[in-house]
């Protein structure tokens, strides 16, 4: 029997995920919720060699991604969108001319896998609270994250977050677009939106949904992005349901506009 020293275990997860932390306090990119366009946004920024480094408030990541829908967990992708599947190799199958149709966990677990192995960082269980906000040039943006164990807020516990700073920052929060909702909130904020606010997700049509999901991936406040449904509910179009195309080819659109900042 090997002779294991519980303190070595314990020293090894420390000091290992101490390091992690560290790395990321300065990040190029932070990206919020890992759902399926933060994890695509991640995985484009991180092979480009951006520090990328992802915050998701629960245990997993793949957000609405899982379960497909009604946990049937089985999701529709159209023709927009399938070249991603076919670049992180996820299998699927035509079901119709234009619906493909592929298996909910094999596209989290490899489009995960994809994106962490491209070198960008998950932080799971650990939830954006609120943005770090400066004058830079004369101009407000948005310069970090303060980030918090999920597991504060859960217990009501008062407890001061840590902050990590960051050149961009994208909201792929899903329906509930929190971190900009967060931001809209604070005295003279107005975001680039037609009402200057979070303008608020409309009923589902797919089709519309979809194409504005894309359309609307963009800076929407100096610094920060929205992403996926974040980008709908935050410039005000329609939930699309359980097809995917969009999500993926909205975090392969911020992705490549944050990138062309970066580059310059
Ligand atoms: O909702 P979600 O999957 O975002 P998405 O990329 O994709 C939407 C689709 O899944 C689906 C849909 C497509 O038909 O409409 O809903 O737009 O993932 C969002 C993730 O963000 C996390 C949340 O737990 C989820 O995993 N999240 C939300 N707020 C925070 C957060 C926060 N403040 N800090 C950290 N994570």
């Amino acid at each position: 029997m090997e002779n294991l020293s519980e303190v070595t275990i314990s020293q090894a997860i420390i000091s290992s995920f101490m390091e992690k932390l560290q790395n990321h306090l300065e990040n190029d990119v932070s990206i919020v919720g890992g759902g399926p366009s933060g994890l695509v946004a991640a995985y484009y920024l991180a092979k480009e060699g951006y520090r990328v480094a992802l915050f998701e408030r629960k245990l997993s990541i793949g957000g609405g991604m899982w379960a497909g829908a009604m946990f049937f967990n089985e999701i529709v992708v159209q023709e927009m969108g399938r070249e991603i599947l076919d670049e992180f190799g996820v299998n699927y199958r035509e079901f119709k001319p234009g619906y493909y149709v592929a298996d909910a966990v094999e596209a989290v677990t490899t489009i995960a896998s994809k994106a962490v192995k491209a070198g960008a960082t998950v932080f799971n269980g650990v939830t954006a609270e609120d943005v770090v906000l400066k004058r830079v040039n004369s101009q407000y943006r948005v310069c970090g994250l303060v980030i918090n164990w999920s597991t504060v807020d859960m217990a009501h516990l008062m407890v001061d977050p840590l902050v990590v700073t960051s050149k961009y920052v994208i909201d792929a929060t899903g329906h509930d677009a929190t971190v900009v909702s967060t931001l809209q909130r604070k005295a003279g904020i107005r975001l680039d939106t037609e009402t200057g606010c979070v303008v608020g997700e409309k009923p589902l049509w797919a089709s519309v949904g979809e194409e504005d999901t894309v359309k609307n991936s963009r800076e929407v406040f100096p610094g920060i992005f929205v992403s996926g449904m974040a980008a709908n509910a935050t410039c005000g179009s329609h939930r699309m349901g359980p097809v995917f195309g969009g999500m993926l080819m909205s975090g392969k659109k911020v992705a490549s506009q944050i990138s062309e900042r970066l580059k310059q």
